[in-house]
């Protein structure tokens, strides 16, 4: 099934970009000479939060600590580098996307030039105009913000496009995407990989005799079990409505089957809170299990095989466990 947009729930990125002003940032000035500092401080600090660093040596600890929204370095620094303070700035990865607005003297531009191609994102020549310097000190800030609006939505994206929104699970989708893989790094290492799909057991009536709602309780709270009972290397995915699958790398038939057996009887022997804890319905589930059996098997075969497994497990009176 293919997924749209709205699902995936991209927004449209211009409203709030429009609606920022680029003021009330964060800003780090970088800046030893007291002359400079103690005159552009002032102008910034109308319209932003401003801390002044004098000490280059430390400034850099600071940008990666502070969680500023521009740095702004002074390239005339007398007794540190600047370029290279950016160019540090720029290699590390707490102050990457942090822009950097830099101030050079009129008469030296080999290093205004370097700076720039070191990743400066703007620069003001001195003497400084104070409007200029805050039109930039915005517009910077205004990008930054605008990128990481950007970058988050792109995040959520992602994050919405390989998880289940009822179970927090991983879908079928992103599981299938990756059993290929695991299959060959478990082939290839000359290690065992074990699968198992479970299915609620006559989940249907669940619906029928306590509400759609209930249902969605027992999927989530499944889910929670299912996390409890599985380490960290395990992939778990919700993969069908009341159908579960887990990918267990480095595990041979013989753990595998208790790990299953394990997680029967927990949802066997723990009733479901359901409809806001005023109802406990109990609940269990048969498993299918398989492995990778040969180096190089197809993965629509080991699935094959735990789905043929579960279908015995349902056959043979449910709540079971069967390889
Ligand atoms: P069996 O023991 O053979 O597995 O019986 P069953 O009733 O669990 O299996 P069946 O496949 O007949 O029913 C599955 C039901 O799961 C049907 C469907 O309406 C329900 N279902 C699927 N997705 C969801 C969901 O997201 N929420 C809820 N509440 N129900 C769902
Ligand atoms: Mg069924
Ligand atoms: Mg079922
Ligand atoms: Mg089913």
């Amino acid at each position: 099934r293919a997924i749209t947009s709205l699902e995936i729930g991209v927004q449209a990125p211009e409203r709030s970009a429009v609606a920022d002003t680029g003021k009330g940032g964060r800003i780090l000035l970088v800046d030893d000479r007291a002359s400079s500092y103690e005159r552009l401080a002032p102008v910034l600090s109308t319209e932003h939060t401003v801390d002044v660093e004098t000490n280059p040596a430390e400034a850099l600890f600071h940008a990666a600590e502070g969680n500023y929204d521009l740095l702004i370095v002074s390239l005339g620094l007398e007794n540190f580098d600047g370029l290279r303070l950016c160019s540090q700035a720029r290699s590390l990865e707490r102050t990457r996307q942090v822009p950097i607005l830099a101030i050079a003297d009129a008469d030296n531009n080999t290093r205004l030039l370097r700076g720039l191609e070191i990743g400066v994102n703007d620069y003001l020549l001195r003497p400084v105009d104070k409007n200029e310097l805050l039109a930039r000190a915005r517009t910077q800030i205004r990008k930054r913000r605008y990128t990481d609006h950007l970058r988050d939505n792109v995040q959520n994206s992602i994050e919405m496009a390989i998880t289940d929104a009822l179970t927090g699970l991983h879908n079928r989708r992103y599981m299938e995407s990756h059993l290929g893989t695991l299959a060959e790094q478990a082939s290839s290492r000359g290690k065992p990989l074990a699968l198992m799909m479970l299915d609620i057991d006559y989940f249907k009536s669940i619906n029928d005799n306590y509400g759609h709602d209930a249902g969605d309780d027992v999927l989530r709270e499944f889910a929670v079990r299912i996390r409890k009972s599985i380490r960290g290397i395990d992939l778990a995915c919700r993969y069908g409505g009341e159908e579960f699958v887990i990918v267990m790398p480095e595990t041979d038939l013989h753990v595998a089957g208790m790990v299953a057996e394990r997680l029967r009887r927990s949802i066997a022997g723990e009733p479901f809170a359901v409809n806001k804890g005023t109802k406990r319905i109990d609940v269990t589930i048969s498993i299918g299990l398989s492995t990778l059996e040969v180096k190089g098997e197809a993965v629509a075969d080991v699935l094959k095989r735990a789905d043929i497994a579960l279908y015995r497990a349902k056959n043979d009176g449910r709540n079971r466990v069967v390889a």
